[in-house]
């Protein structure tokens, strides 16, 4: 610690000509981002040497996604080392937690897929696992999201300004990644070979993120690739009159790593896609190839040591790349470079939304990517071949690759990874039953479920210091290093010395919450009130608009029937993609309620609603520890996990949810006397969308919904949506919010009676929190360690 504090001294003194006691917080926290990154790459140097010497299998992470959330926090904590600053700071007149607030949030991903992707990447360092992450450094993360009159409206979000100063640029370990052009066969004294013409050279430059593990040794790198132009212009072509050709390498560089595309927006900008797959993909595959060439002097050992993941179909492009790495630069046979391929990659679906499995047209994909072109399909010429050989009665309509002049990446990523795997029971079933079934007919024994995870020292030991603390002293196990011991929490169930203190933990997150809202939106919300959350990415299958629902009717009831509810603050976060119209329209119907009731001194005693913006990852910390109810609302079936649910359930809120994702593993694991469950089930909203769901049907035959609605009409003032939006409800309703109404009220009604007993509530939260162990990414990743990379600890 002394040698820490030291570097810090040292590094205001060097840098900014500055004694620690005239350095601004500015200058402090670029001293501390840099002296924690060193201090991780030298404890990295010894891992990495290990794990050298032990020529052990490792994983490669592919994500076109990682939201890494705050690093300093995270890495002080993870060292140990926080408190320790913490004084250090405080002595020379500095709050840890001020200069906590000056680094960006990294948003390098959208939503659950790129959060998971890190919760697994911290919980593999902690448990010494050797894993490297690769991304694509993105100038502009997702965008910041500010609400005007309702709407959002997206801003830039230049994060790397002031989080520049985690990242190591590693300059020798540049690589040229080719679009465009021609590939030529040639024979030469080898052979036939590739050639490579008039391509479009661009330059994938590397920078590292170090990834800490909570006491540990082992630091992991998320490698960030950023593009560049290849030595500014082409000169032959640009002497040949071609100028706008000679300059598009470096118009396509600047392009690539800009941006971070928003989900649900693959429509949009499909071309600059493609290029950013491969781009990050090609780039890491290269290095890694090289990297283990260098080592072993043979890649026949690949797949003995190399297991290259694929989270969703983004990075899938990794799958041909290989190939043509193994054919073209190292000369290997298909044959040989097949089996090689088929042992090295595994992939997780995350999705069943139709809009999300990405499909590419041949037209746009040939040009820009020649030779991986002719890989995809020589791939599927061979996969489809191979079906008639072994008789597969199979539907190639379905399975082929190639298909209608598409290519389907879900199914490359299947025919070429040895393992598929869901993120929940139920997801997982429904891929094989159901999106995948006639792969998992002629692949028995390839479809697997890896439950997801989260990263519970983040979720509960970070983000709720409070509750930890009391934990650690009431339990006396080190539930921090190994979540499951937190079952020992049941034995206090009739305790209600226990139950009290959880609760005045929980009133002291409200309180701060409270504060946080106060600040931020100007709205006074009542701690006493029960905090319903509902955060995550707008999306009309998660429902916010059913939550919404619920509130118009609250407000009718309370204004013309005299309803006197319990207190309530309905509190909602969620960035809408930007080209998501009703997703937008959904955040202008929340807000324009939250006003309404704003404006009524006689509905505002009851309920309120509050809309945060810019919802991000250290938002949901200082959400989720104090949420009472976790609103997990989806349609049931396609949720394909959630991972919210489980870092509100860590925290004691109670779930009111559909039997949807992972929401049914956490009924199985409290027991149904400990949750909240409404709705159809999924097999339910199969059979009424085959028998065609007719939401007008829903909305003349009950009282309620059809007076919520009619309701909801009234408040329109001409600058809102509520007529809009009744309209949509009746005639289309996609997720069927109106089917489920009814059975939703019912269970919000009984949340309202038994908040009230708050010794029940209080041992309802216990029994969540104790039963949340499984839900440690620690649990998942061992699954995947086990189950399908087969790799081991660093010793
Ligand atoms: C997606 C799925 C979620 C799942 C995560 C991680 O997240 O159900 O939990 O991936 O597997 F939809 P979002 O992009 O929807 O947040």
């Amino acid at each position: 610690m002394d040698s820490f504090t030291k570097a810090i001294k040292r590094y205001l003194e060097k840098r900014f000509g500055n004694s620690i006691e005239d350095a601004s917080e500015r200058q402090i926290y670029q001293a501390l981002m840099v002296i924690t990154r060193d201090k991780l790459a030298e404890k990295r140097y010894h891992y990495i040497n290990k794990l050298k010497e032990s020529e052990q299998k490792r994983v490669y992470y592919m994500s076109m996604e990682f939201l890494v959330g705050k690093t300093l926090r995270n890495n002080l904590y993870n060292l140990g080392i926080e408190s320790e600053v913490k004084n250090f700071l405080s002595e020379n007149g500095f709050v840890l937690d001020k200069i906590y607030d000056i680094e960006p949030d990294p948003g390098l991903g959208n939503g659950g897929l790129g959060r998971l992707a890190s919760c697994y990447m911290d919980a593999l360092t902690s448990q010494e696992y050797p894993i490297t992450g690769f991304s694509i450094l993105y100038e502009f993360g997702i965008f910041k999201q500010v609400i005007s009159n309702g709407w959002q409206q997206e801003f830039p979000d230049n994060w790397l300004d002031l989080g520049k100063y985690g990242l190591i640029y590693r300059s020798d370990e540049e690589v040229e990644i080719k679009f465009y052009g021609e590939t030529k066969e040639q024979w030469t004294s080898d052979g036939l070979r590739i050639k490579y013409e008039d391509y479009t050279p661009i330059i994938a430059e590397p920078y590292d993120l170090m990834i800490s593990g909570y006491e540990t040794d082992a630091v992991n790198v998320l490698r960030l690739w950023k593009s560049k132009a290849s030595g500014g212009f082409n000169m032959r072509l640009f002497e040949q009159g071609e100028y706008s050709k000679s300059v598009e390498s470096k118009a396509i560089a600047e392009s690539i790593s800009k941006l971070l595309y928003p989900a649900d927006d693959n429509n949009k900008g499909k071309e600059l896609r493609i290029k950013q797959q491969y781009f990050f993909t090609s780039a890491s595959l290269q290095q890694i190839v090289k990297m283990h060439y260098k080592a072993y002097n043979t890649l026949d050992n690949l797949a003995e040591k190399v297991v290259i993941h694929i989270n969703d179909t983004h990075p899938s492009l990794c799958i041909p790349e290989l190939m043509r790495i193994l054919m073209d630069e190292y000369e290997y046979s298909w044959d040989k470079a097949w089996e090689i391929t088929i042992k090295t990659f595994a992939y997780t679906n995350h999705t069943i939304m139709a809009e999300a499995l990405e499909k590419w047209s041949v037209d746009l994909f040939r040009p820009i990517l020649p030779r991986i072109y002719t890989i995809i399909s020589e791939i599927n010429n061979r996969f489809c071949k191979w079906c008639k050989d072994i008789g597969a009665s199979v539907d190639l309509e379905e399975m082929s690759i190639i298909h209608n002049d598409m290519i389907r990446m879900a199914n490359l990523c299947i025919v070429s990874s040895y393992s598929v795997n869901g993120v929940s029971k139920l997801h997982s079933d429904i891929l094989k039953k159901d999106t995948f079934k006639s792969f998992n007919r002629i692949y028995p024994g390839k479809f697997t479920n890896v439950t997801n995870g989260i990263a519970h020292r983040r979720w509960l030991g970070q983000a709720n210091p409070e509750l930890t603390k009391y934990l650690n002293e009431l339990l006396e196990v080190d539930f921090i290093k190994d979540l499951s011991s937190i079952e020992n929490l049941l034995e206090y169930k009739s305790d209600e010395s226990v139950i009290n203190n959880l609760e005045n933990i929980k009133k002291i997150k409200k309180v701060q919450l409270a504060e946080y809202i106060k600040k931020n939106t100007g709205l006074t919300v009542d701690t006493n009130s029960i905090f319903d959350v509902q955060i995550k990415r707008l999306h009309e299958y998660k429902r916010q608009l059913l939550n919404a629902l619920h509130i118009i009717y609250l407000y009718k009831e309370i204004k013309y029937n005299a309803l006197k509810p319990y207190p309530r603050t309905f509190i909602f976060s969620a960035k809408a993609s930007s080209g998501y119209v009703m997703a937008k329209n959904i955040i202008k119907l929340i807000c324009s309620i939250s006003e309404i009731i704003e404006m009524d001194p006689e509905v505002r005693k009851y309920i309120k609603v509050v809309f945060l913006e810019d919802y991000r990852v250290s938002l949901a910390e200082k959400i989720i520890p104090a949420a009472d109810v976790s609103e997990q609302i989806s349609q049931a079936g396609k949720e394909a996990s959630g991972t919210g649910n489980m870092k509100l359930m860590l925290n004691g809120a109670l779930t009111l949810g559909t039997m949807d994702g992972a929401n049914v593993e956490i009924y199985n694991a409290v027991g149904k006397d400990n949750i909240f469950i409404f709705g159809l089930s999924s097999e339910e909203v199969s059979d009424l969308s085959e028998r065609g769901y007719r939401s007008e049907e829903f909305y003349q035959n009950s009282s309620v919904i059809k007076e919520t609605i009619d309701f909801m009409r009234t408040l329109d003032n001409g600058d809102s949506n509520f007529n809009y939006m009744a309209d949509y409800l009746v005639s289309r309703d996609p997720y069927m919010c109106l089917a489920d109404f009814e059975s939703y009220l019912e269970q919000q009604k009984l949340i309202e009676k038994t908040y009230q007993d708050r010794i029940k509530w209080g041992q309802m939260s216990l029994v969540n929190i104790a039963n949340s162990g499984i839900f440690s990414a620690d649990r998942a990743t061992s699954e995947y360690v086990k189950e399908i990379w087969n790799i081991k600890k660093v010793k």
